[in-house]
C-alpha cells in the first residue's frame, strides 16, 4: 500500500531549503531524469526514485498540512454546540468532521514517503512540527467562527487548487477531494457571513469585530514574504508549490477584498495597497505564533495530548488483532 523508503526520525527534517548542498550525494542522471519528468508535468508515484530532499521536503509540507486540518478542527469545533439553529449546527459538525478526514487524507499521502503515522502525531504533539498559525487564535463569537469557514477555507482552496496540479501523486490525489469539500466549506462560511453582514447592528458589528480579528493571522495564512521564505524555490522548482505565498496572498486579496466591501464591511488593513506591492504584514506576530508562542498554542496542543491519551486503548486494541474475545452472555 505504501512506498518503499523509511526516513529514520533522528534524522534532520529538512536543510534551509537552499544552496547546492541540499543535493549532495544524489546520482546525477537519476536526479535529471527526476527532473525532466516534473517539467514534463508526470507525477512521482511512492516507489519512483526521488531525491532525498524532494521526500523530505514533502513530509515537512504535507504534516504540517495534515496537522493543521486536524488543529483545525478544534476553534469551530467549540462552536457545534452553540451554533444558531438545529440546521446550522449540523453543517458545521459536517464541516467539522470532513477537516479531521482531510488530515486522515494527508497523514495517509505522507505515510506513503517514509514516516509512519504515530511519529507525526508525536511530533505534533511534542512541539517539534508546525501547523498553521492561524489555528492559533480563539474564535471569541459565532461571528468568528462564520469568518474562519468562509475566509480561511478561500484561503486554503486557493493554495490547495493550484497545488493540486503539482508534481507527487498521492498528495495531488489528496488535494483533489479536499478542494471538493473545501468549497462546500467556502459557501457555507459565505451564507453566514451573509446573514450576519445583512442583519441588525449588532450583528453587523459582530462579524466586523471578527474580521478584525482574523485578518492578520489570515495574511500569515499563506506563509512569510517571498523574500524570507526558505523552502519556495526548491518547492518550486520540484512543482510541489504551484505559485509563490506572496503570489497566493495576492490573488486571495484580488478574489476577496471585493467580497468583503460588498458586504458593507471595512478591511482592517492600513497596509492594503491596490497594483502596488501587497500589503505588509507583521512578520514578527507571524514568527512568534508559528514557534509557539500564540494565545492558543499551548492549548490546542493540550487538547491533542489529551485526545492521544485517551485514544491510547483503542489504537492497542486495533494492533492485538488475534485476541481471543470474551463471548458476551446475552
Ligand atoms: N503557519 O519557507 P516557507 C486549512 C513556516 S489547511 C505556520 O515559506 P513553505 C483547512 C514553514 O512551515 C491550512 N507555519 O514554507 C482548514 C517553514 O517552517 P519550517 C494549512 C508556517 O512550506 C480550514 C517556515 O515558516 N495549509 O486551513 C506558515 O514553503 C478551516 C518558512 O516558510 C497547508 O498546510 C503558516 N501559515 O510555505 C481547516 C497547505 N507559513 O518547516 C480547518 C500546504 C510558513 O522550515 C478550518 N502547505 N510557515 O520549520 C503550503 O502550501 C506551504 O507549506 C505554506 C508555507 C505556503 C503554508
Amino acid at each position: 500500500m505504501y512506498g518503499n523508503a523509511y526516513i529514520d526520525p533522528n534524522e534532520n527534517p529538512v536543510s534551509s531549503g537552499k544552496g547546492p548542498s541540499i543535493l549532495e550525494g544524489e546520482d546525477p542522471v537519476l536526479l535529471a531524469e527526476f527532473e525532466a519528468r516534473i517539467q514534463r508535468g508526470e507525477k512521482i508515484e511512492p516507489k519512483d526514485w526521488m531525491p532525498r530532499e524532494y521526500r523530505k521536503q514533502l513530509i515537512r509540507m504535507i504534516e504540517q498540512h495534515a496537522h493543521s486540518e486536524i488543529i483545525g478542527a478544534l476553534p469551530e469545533g467549540t462552536w457545534i454546540t452553540r451554533a444558531p439553529g438545529f440546521k446550522r449546527k449540523l453543517a458545521l459538525m459536517a464541516k467539522v468532521q470532513d477537516e479531521v478526514g482531510h488530515a486522515q487524507l494527508l497523514y495517509s499521502a505522507a505515510e506513503t514517503l517514509g514516516k509512519s503515522r504515530e511519529d507525526m502525531i508525536n511530533d505534533l504533539i511534542t512541539g517539534k512540527s508546525k501547523y498553521s498559525n492561524v489555528f492559533n487564535y480563539p474564535a471569541y463569537t459565532w461571528a468568528d467562527a462564520c469568518i474562519i469557514a468562509w475566509l480561511i477555507d478561500a484561503g486554503a482552496i486557493i493554495n490547495q487548487v493550484a497545488n493540486a496540479k503539482g508534481s507527487y501523486g498521492p498528495y495531488c490525489r489528496a488535494l483533489d477531494r479536499i478542494c471538493t469539500e473545501e468549497s462546500f466549506h467556502l459557501k457555507y462560511g459565505h451564507d453566514n457571513v451573509v446573514t450576519l453582514a445583512t442583519g441588525t447592528p449588532v450583528q453587523r458589528k459582530m462579524v466586523q469585530e471578527a474580521l478584525n480579528r482574523w485578518w492578520p493571522p489570515i495574511m500569515h495564512f499563506f506563509g512569510p514574504s517571498d523574500k524570507i521564505s526558505s523552502h519556495t524555490e526548491i518547492l518550486m522548482r520540484w512543482k510541489v508549490k504551484m505559485a509563490s505565498n506572496d503570489d497566493m496572498r495576492q490573488q486571495f486579496l484580488n478574489m476577496y477584498v471585493p467580497k468583503i466591501w460588498d458586504l458593507g464591511l471595512t478591511v482592517p488593513d492600513t497596509n492594503l495597497r491596490k497594483n502596488e506591492e501587497t500589503t505588509d504584514p507583521d512578520w514578527d506576530e507571524f514568527k512568534r505564533v508559528i514557534n509557539g508562542g500564540g494565545p492558543c498554542n499551548a492549548e490546542r496542543l493540550a487538547v491533542r495530548r489529551d485526545a492521544e491519551e485517551r485514544g491510547r486503548w483503542v489504537r492497542n486494541a486495533l494492533k492485538a488483532g488475534s485476541a481471543k474475545y470474551v463471548v458476551p452472555l446475552a
